[in-house]
């Protein structure tokens, strides 16, 4: 029988529930208000769960709505049992839990263990003198005495909000550690009461009735033994880029694996491990793989650092298909069989609007883009993640002024820049085109309802804790809703046709031109069955020929972005600009 590289072949799997789900992100402070307070909260989602349903979406992951003061959004946490009443409360909580289960579906909670709020209690306590009990539950070290006597942190490690990841407290003449701001004093993992009272949070949610678990940077709660300084790499400041001294440090497997078998491990439930800084595939399967028993899935970052320079995501640089391919193409063949499995992603709370990304905003081609990226991400082999209004394919916001931005790293970012330039008056234009692109409050904006004031996110004439992205008015659920040609029917029509196709659950992941300029394509395969699918990514028409080694003779157009015109797939066709299209192949 001769062979190409493009035959039918069988693969080992097991089928597992959270493979097979679409998990939709709630961003709670901007989905649905019920209070008009200007602020989302738990009886706004419980009122939008029939449109949930709908769409396809299987779990639900909440953001954090635990007790807070709110100077990150809700990941600076100062009670993980209580419910910020801006949200609601625990009988609220529970209502909603209830409901999402009467659907069918299932909740996951976001749980942030690497640092807590500086109002937390733990903390309160633990800086409150140098022998309370819970003094080890964080990192406080002693100060530096630098050259001209000046006082310095304690190393030279910079926080990844900005500036220095101490600071001093004087009540104790010591600095405690944040790798985030300030506000944020990170955990100390290595501290064994510090697991026990975590891993108690998370059971007090699983027996609450969670169904899943992402756990906030917890790649990056095991620390270099003896916090040393960082090689230098920049010279003109003190504090140094430092991640390779807290990401995948030295216990964090052994950390992972005991919270699995005290907690996780007693459920059916799943576990995702946000995993920023530097994740390679290899160590995603140490994280993911069946036996290891630590989580089920990582969120890596690789795609989304495409479009940054070295790291820092405000010095934003062109990146290429083929780079994007490239990435992808890695991580899908890495996590075939059953040493891993991926999360799929292209958007969240943290990460700005991928139309405006990875697509365009050009009027002009704005719907069918957001239709091929629909596509391309569905798909791919991997447990789907889907953020609020992805599904309407919403644009970043224009002309928005420094005020209008909420974000503690935007504000912070602006600052440093601001205090770098000695002029009087900066020109501060190259740092708010850089927020413009890659803030984080472009995709936090209210969620877009319908066409009334407010976009029915909050009553007509309150006013929503941030600015509303009105850059379009059919850019919303319900204009959308009723029109078959939209974004969002788009959307929910392949979310159907990836649940009847379980190859799209499971098939491998087989590339087709890789690194190829404009369009992205693969199969997907599993025993007889097989799809083709290609995404140009071109504004301009451009020409996509498929190998001869694929039989295309019976294939069957499953989904496209455009009407397809053509009787019959031929190996030679001019795709239009951001055209996308899925066939089923038999043979
Ligand atoms: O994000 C961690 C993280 O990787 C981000 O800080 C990321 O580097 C940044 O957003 C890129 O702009 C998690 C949460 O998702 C985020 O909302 C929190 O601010 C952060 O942790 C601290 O808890």
């Amino acid at each position: 029988m001769a062979t190409n590289s493009y035959q039918p072949f069988l693969m080992d799997f097991d089928r597992v529930w959270w493979r097979e789900v679409i998990i939709y992100e709630i961003y709670v402070q901007s989905f649905q208000d019920s209070n008009n307070d200007g602020v989302g909260d738990l009886q706004g989602i419980i009122n939008r769960l029939d449109y949930l349903k709908w769409l396809g979406a299987d779990m639900l992951w909440l953001t954090p709505i635990y007790e807070s003061p709110l100077e990150d959004q809700g990941y600076d946490i100062s009670n993980y049992k209580k419910i910020n009443p801006l949200f609601g409360d625990m009988k609220t909580w529970k209502k909603l839990c209830e409901a999402i289960h009467a659907k069918g579906m299932k909740m996951m909670m976001d749980m942030v263990f690497n640092h807590t709020s500086s109002k937390h209690e733990w903390f309160l306590e633990s800086k409150s003198s140098k022998d309370n009990p819970k003094r080890d539950w964080y990192f406080w070290r002693k100060g530096k005495v630098g050259k001209k006597g000046e006082r310095l942190p304690p190393n030279n490690w910079e926080s990844l909000f900005g500036g220095s990841a101490w600071t001093y407290d004087s009540k104790t003449d010591e600095y405690y550690l944040h790798l985030f701001a300030s506000s944020q004093p990170d955990l100390n993992w290595d501290t064994p009461a510090v697991r026990h009272a975590v891993f108690d949070v998370v059971k007090f949610w699983a027996d609450n009735g969670t169904d899943g678990f992402r756990f906030d940077v917890i790649n990056l709660v095991s620390k270099a033994p003896g916090l040393p300084d960082v090689p230098i790499k920049n010279l003109d400041k003190f504090e140094q880029p430092a991640s390779e001294m807290f990401t995948n440090g030295p216990n964090i497997h052994q950390y992972l694996h005991e919270m699995n078998e005290k907690v996780l491990g007693k459920y059916n439930s799943c576990s995702v491990g946000e995993m920023p800084c530097g994740v390679t595939e290899f160590e995603a399967s140490e994280y993911v793989g069946k036996d290891r028993r630590e989580l089920s899935m990582v969120f890596q970052f690789h795609h989304m650092d495409l479009d940054a320079t070295g790291g820092d995501k405000w010095k934003v640089r062109k990146w290429e298909l083929g780079e994007l391919e490239r990435v992808l193409r890695i991580w899908q063949q890495h996590m075939l069989g059953n040493h891993g499995w991926n999360s799929l992603y292209l958007e969240n709370h943290d990460q700005p609007r991928s139309l405006s990304r990875f697509g365009t905003e050009d009027p002009r081609y704005r719907a069918v883009c957001a239709k091929m990226l629909a596509t391309f991400l569905l798909a791919l082999r991997g447990t789907i993640f889907l953020y609020q209004g992805q599904e309407l394919g919403i644009p970043h916001p224009d002309n928005w002024k420094i005020e209008d931005y909420k974000d503690v790293e935007t504000l912070n970012e602006y600052k440093r820049r601001k205090a770098e330039n000695p002029k009087k008056e900066p020109d501060m234009s190259s740092v708010m085109h850089a927020i413009k692109l890659k803030g984080r409050d472009n995709a936090r904006t209210p969620m877009p309802w319908d066409t009334s004031p407010n976009s029915g996110f909050t009553g007509a004439g309150v006013k929503p804790w941030i600015k509303m992205n009105d850059k379009h008015s059919d850019i919303n659920v319900m204009t959308q809703e009723r029109d078959q040609e939209s974004v969002l029917s788009y959307f929910k029509k392949l979310i159907d046709i990836r649940k009847q196709h379980p190859l799209l659950f499971y098939g491998a992941f087989v590339p087709i031109h890789p690194g190829h300029k404009h369009i992205f394509s693969f199969l997907r395969a599993q025993g007889p069955f097989r799809s083709l699918i290609f995404c140009s990514f071109s504004p301009k028409e451009c020409e996509y020929v498929i190998p001869g080694e694929i039989d295309i003779d019976l294939a069957v157009l499953v989904a496209a972005n455009y009407h397809v015109t053509e009787p019959k797939l031929e190996y030679r066709t001019v795709l239009k600009p951001y055209e996308a299209r899925i066939y089923a192949l038999r043979n």
